[in-house]
């Protein structure tokens, strides 16, 4: 099993430079590079990841993408006065050549193809490049928007000629579209694009019709171009979120790629000039995160644009530690994606419903006109939603400057980068002790108990007739706990012969321990024997069993009707499960595997790894001791291993799928990122 994060970085690409005036291209400078190095060092980054060196592109690796009169063109500037370099640069858009950029743009292609090699000859598990110049918008003839050679574009060619691979995802999250990767891979359905990107009704650069969301590919490419256009600034976490959870995830689980490639371009965080965002460097772990749990988590990150240099160093923190498999920061904000993010994101999934099985039983309403869309009442909405979070003084002051509110957040964030330092053991195990030879050395088990501490939280439980085996065995359980909420352990896993009553208790522990939030999901069919008066639990229920309990807030139940042909669960996992989650914001996760479950241990190792996400990753798994081929999988993940391949994807059944649809309905007031469509709100 692969594991490692690869480093690519070469200080070389910090030459080339912009020599003349050019007030589009000054933003794009050599510190972009350096700031973020400075940054990784500065939290001890740069040594906990494999070092890859940089190497230069060839020129047949080149024109994998470009034709050989551009490379030739780009090859012709190394030797240029200013005055030449002027010309040449004059004949793109938004591009400047600078005498070292060809030996640069080599280097940054170079260094994405090093990375790719690292991760799939299985040196590494996954990875970053950090390159300058950016890829995404140089095409086959022309640099474009400070790109000069399309670096993740002619990795993706690379990987599919050397490791004959079939599927390759990119993600392209840069707040430009990649209009570059999209011309090259438009009619192939073996490369799935996915771009978001600042679009503003086609006014935003570069301006193209076929960046809107009815670009979906041509011939046999159809549908595995996804284009989010965004037609608002100021959109944030909650509106990324809801786009990874609503598009890209449902048709990129579906796809099933075999390397995931991300043009990661910061522009779309908090302070950036060009993009005018709000999400803060926290969301770029949560999308890393995610994607991580695709092609056996093999991933390769490589730079793209990203212009406020503490912000796009912070997120490019954040994109690595999540790479190295530290736990997840909170979220800030309120989780409510905004009626404009929501219009998009509605209208690709309307624009791509005859393409993707995960779309089928979804109904989406008819396409809207957007060119006749008044943008009032959502200007309004955002700047309400960006009110709530500065201070009454800073309302009062009127007209906060976007300065201002960029430092808060990134202050607010170093503050959680602090409070969310590692500990150095992973996982806390309680396991009967014939099962201690299945668990991982690195696994801590946790002896010599404090009963005392323990007593007063089962003594409220009736417990007097339990076997002594099975006391101990609770015991055991709230010592795992403990190390969990006291952040000496990341998460724990305990086997019970009760789980139901262990959740009980461990969720009374919880309070007793005041943890405000807890996020309860149990798999298979049990009694709910969990306190839920205070508000302060919220359970999901995934069973088998029809159960007779009405659905509040706090209470939901999904009868998930069992068909081990057709079961994948995504529709649940992503439609229903994440979104309430992530709305609810917990502070520890409890999940428990109890009998029955017909989920198969796929989908409930990748339901355990993408609940890390929350509650800075805290979290119990408790497993009924009857289900003891899910504890070794379960342990898998938890200790920081990936999810093993789903095989042939089929949707899940049409009932199910009804069912999840209906709970959104019925939900999406309360926990607001189950709203995809304009039509909630
Ligand atoms: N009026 C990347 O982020 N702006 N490139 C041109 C013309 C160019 C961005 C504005 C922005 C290029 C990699
Ligand atoms: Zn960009």
């Amino acid at each position: 099993m692969a594991a490692g994060t690869a480093l690519v970085y070469d200080g070389e690409m910090s030459s080339h430079k912009l020599l003349w005036e050019d007030p589009v291209c000054d933003i794009e400078v050599p510190e972009r590079l350096s700031s973020c190095y400075d940054r990784l060092q500065h939290y001890n980054l740069v040594e906990r990841c494999i070092s890859v060196s940089a190497r230069e592109g060839t020129d047949s690796e080149i024109m994998l993408i470009h034709s050989m009169d551009y490379l030739e063109t780009v090859k012709g500037t190394e030797k240029m006065e200013e005055e030449e370099l002027q010309k040449v640069s004059a004949g793109y858009d938004a591009v400047y050549f600078h005498p070292t950029t060809y030996r640069c743009a080599k280097l940054a292609v170079g260094a994405t193809l090093q990375l790719v090699d690292a991760v799939m000859s299985g040196k590494t598990r996954n990875g970053m490049a950090l390159v300058r110049p950016p890829g995404h918008h140089s095409q086959r003839n022309a640099a474009n928007g400070f790109c000069i050679f399309n670096n993740v574009a002619i990795a993706a060619k690379y990987a599919q000629r050397k490791y004959n691979l079939q599927r390759i995802l990119i993600v392209d999250w840069d707040v430009h579209h990649g209009q570059g990767i999209q011309y090259t891979f438009d009619d192939d359905p073996s490369i799935l694009y996915f771009s978001w990107h600042r679009f503003e009704h086609q006014k935003f650069w570069p301006s193209l019709r076929e960046s809107n969301y009815d670009a979906v590919g041509q011939g046999k490419g159809r549908g595995f171009t996804i284009n989010i256009p965004w037609n608002q600034v100021g959109l944030g976490n909650s509106d990324y979120l809801a786009a990874f959870l609503h598009v890209l995830l449902p048709m990129a689980f579906e796809f099933d790629p075999e390397l995931v490639l991300i043009s990661a371009g910061y522009d779309s965080g908090i302070g950036d000039p060009e993009g005018q965002m709000n999400a803060t460097p926290e969301c770029f772990s949560h999308l890393t995160h995610f994607l991580m749990n695709l092609a056996k988590g093999k991933l390769c990150a490589v730079l793209e644009g990203g212009y406020h240099l503490r912000s796009l160093s912070e997120s490019v923190c954040m994109t690595l530690k999540t790479l190295l498999g530290d736990p997840l920061p909170p979220l800030s904000g309120e989780m409510m994606p905004c009626l404009s993010a929501r219009e998009s994101i509605q209208n690709v999934r309307a624009a791509h419903k005859p393409y993707w099985k995960c779309l089928t039983y979804e109904d989406v309403t008819p396409l809207q006109d957007l060119s006749t869309r008044s943008c009032q009442a959502e200007e309004a909405e955002s700047t309400q939603s960006n009110a709530e979070l500065l201070t009454p003084q800073e309302v009062g002051k009127g007209n906060i400057s976007e300065v201002i509110k960029t430092d808060r957040f990134l202050e607010m964030h170093m503050k959680s980068i602090i409070v969310s330092l590692k500990p150095p053991i992973k996982t806390a195990a309680a396991v009967d002790e014939s099962d201690t030879h299945l668990l991982p050395p690195a696994v801590h088990i946790p002896k010599g108990l404090d009963v005392k501490e323990f007593k007063t939280t089962i003594s409220a439980f009736d417990v007097k007739l339990m076997k002594e085996e099975a006391l101990s065995s609770l015991l055991n359980m709230l010592a795992v706990l403990n190390k969990i909420i006291k952040k000496e352990v990341i998460n724990g896993l305990a086997v019970s012969s009760t789980p139901s009553l262990s959740s009980a208790i461990a969720a009374a522990h919880c309070r007793k321990l005041k943890v405000q939030k807890i996020l309860c999901v149990f798999v298979g069919d049990m009694d709910m024997k969990i306190e839920l008066e205070d508000g302060k639990v919220l359970l999901i229920n995934i069973c088998a069993k029809q159960s007779e309990q009405v659905n509040t807030k706090h209470n939901i139940s999904l009868n998930w009707k069992e068909d081990p042909e057709t079961n994948n669960f995504f529709s649940a996992t992503f439609g229903f499960i994440l979104p309430v989650a992530y709305s609810y914001q917990p502070n520890l996760t409890i999940v428990i595997v109890g009998p029955n479950q017909n989920l198969g241990k796929n989908r409930i190792s990748l339901l355990i790894s993408l609940l890390q996400g929350l509650a800075q990753s805290q979290i119990l798994a408790l497993i009924q001791d009857t289900e003891e081929k899910i504890m070794q999988d379960i342990t898998n993940i938890l200790t920081g291993g990936f999810i093993p391949n789903f095989g042939t994807y089929a949707p899940d059944l049409k009932e199910n799928v009804q069912m999840i649809k209906e709970l959104r309905e019925q939900f999406q007031q309360e926990w607001k990122l189950l709203q995809c469509s304009a039509a909630s709100s």
